[in-house]
């Protein structure tokens, strides 16, 4: 059964905010993560990914705007084991550093707290369904953390920092539209508003934006041929 307010949308659609849909990753190949903030050395991850254990988990996906994909297969690592096997000793961030800030090529940005990321459904997914994450879906690395709407699973990811307190960082959109947490269970859709009213709103952005996205990707393609 889906959560309270989704739908399933059957195919999962290229989606985000509207002033997303025309940019790109300059940089779909080799996975590369900048790691920063309070740690005591700042590392750049690229090649130890590959040495790291790939893992697989099925999940279904929820976009705040209330649709769902479901049955959807992720591989990759584990953000945990990205943590605990690089982070932590290589960067060395500090205890109390338990604020998240997930940054992406396409100048998206996002934040989750550490305890959300650590959870073993969290991986950082350089495959779907069998096949290399695709350009539209994410590539060269998504994080994908089902517990949490759409929002949070920040693909085409290029850049970690851990934080003591928020720096006063933005989220992509407006406030009211970024839970801190923004977990499906619970419909933290947003703050402010409650997740029911923000569902009546969002439901009809749903057929716009996904056109708004397809234009813009067939031009995309159109420019790369
Ligand atoms: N870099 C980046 N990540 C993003 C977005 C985006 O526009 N840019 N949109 C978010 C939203 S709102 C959703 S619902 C999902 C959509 O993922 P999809 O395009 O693979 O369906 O990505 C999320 N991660
Ligand atoms: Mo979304």
């Amino acid at each position: 059964m889906l959560p309270r307010g989704q739908f399933d949308i059957g195919e999962m659609p290229r989606f985000g905010l509207t002033q997303f849909a025309n940019r790109f990753p300059v940089q779909t190949q080799n996975p590369e993560i900048q790691i920063s903030g309070d740690v005591a050395q700042n590392l750049t991850i690229m090649n130890e990914l590959s040495r790291l254990p790939m893992s697989s988990i099925v999940a279904d996906f929820h976009c705040v705007t209330t649709w769902s994909s479901i049955d959807l297969k992720w591989e990759g690592i584990l953000f945990k084991d990205v943590f605990e096997r690089l982070i932590e000793p290589l960067a060395k961030p500090q205890k109390e550093a338990q604020f998240v800030i997930l940054k992406a090529q396409d100048g998206a940005r996002t934040s989750l707290p550490l305890s959300d990321l650590l959870k073993k459904n969290v991986i950082l997914a350089t495959r779907l369904n069998d096949e290399p994450l695709s350009e539209t879906h994410g590539a060269p690395v998504r994080l994908v953390a089902p517990d949490h709407y759409g929002y949070k699973n920040l693909k085409h990811l290029n850049r970690l920092s851990f934080h003591v307190e928020n720096p006063g960082y933005r989220p992509s959109g407006f406030r009211f539209m970024e839970h801190p947490r923004a977990r499906v269970a619970h419909e933290e859709r947003g703050q402010f508003f409650p997740g029911w009213l923000l569902r009546h709103a969002y439901r009809p952005l749903i057929r716009p934006t996904i056109k708004l996205f397809e234009r813009a990707t067939k031009r995309r393609s159109k420019e790369h041929s």
